[in-house]
């Protein structure tokens, strides 16, 4: 599947460009129609269900969507920037079936991490919380709840597939209405470096 054009149709028109530096792309630049019939099927779980039974969302975080990250205080920092086989892009959209649903297609936009993101969300008190996380890379994270080091978050192998990852983070470490939660990238595993960020969702016990 090409997860840059599942969205584009048909071509409307090409054109060169005088300089290609600031558009970086090379010339001719194509125009194409745009199929919208996929818009917004980001937007809810696809695999993780099973392992919600009985837990409520709280709140989500659609990485990518600058006003929805705004207003979770949302932050990522970089330990290699503008370096990722030669250049990466702070965020992109991507269009990918499930590793564990192939009849699920999404598109939705990330955030490529090299260093991490931190994030405040909504929560209940003293309530057990999940965290799904839709990626498409095996990258491990660090899990840090208000400051505090939980654990090391894995994720499934699914290069050029999605996955949701789902951590659970023990209703004592849950101590206000809303939880700061950071995810720097594991840093003993040196050999991975990148982590692809597309939406993430906070669910608490009902
Ligand atoms: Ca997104």
């Amino acid at each position: 599947m090409d997860r840059k054009k599942g969205m584009l149709k048909e071509k409307i028109c090409q054109f060169e460009l005088i300089d290609s530096t600031i558009a970086g792309s090379p010339s001719p630049m194509t125009v194409y129609k745009v199929d919208w019939s996929l818009a917004h099927k980001g937007d809810k779980i696809y695999t993780a269900d099973k392992e919600l039974e009985g837990y409520s969302l709280i709140d989500h975080i659609d990485i990518g969507d600058v006003e929805n990250e705004k207003a979770h205080h949302y932050k990522f920092w970089e330990t290699q920037p503008g370096m990722f086989y030669g250049l990466i892009y702070q965020d992109e959209a991507c269009m990918y079936s499930y590793l564990n649903n192939p009849s699920a297609v999404v598109v939705d936009a990330g955030r490529q991490i090299t260093g991490g993101e931190s994030m405040v969300v909504r929560s209940i008190p003293g309530k057990g919380l999940k965290i799904v996380k839709r990626t498409s890379t095996y990258t491990p994270t660090e899990v840090w709840v208000n400051g505090e080091f939980l654990g090391i978050w894995t994720h499934e192998n699914a290069e050029n597939a999605w996955t949701e990852a789902v951590y659970e983070v023990p209703a004592s470490k849950i101590t206000s209405n809303q939880a700061r939660i950071s995810f720097p990238l594991h840093r003993e595993l040196k050999h991975y470096y990148v982590c692809f960020s597309a939406y993430y969702w906070f669910y608490q016990k009902a």
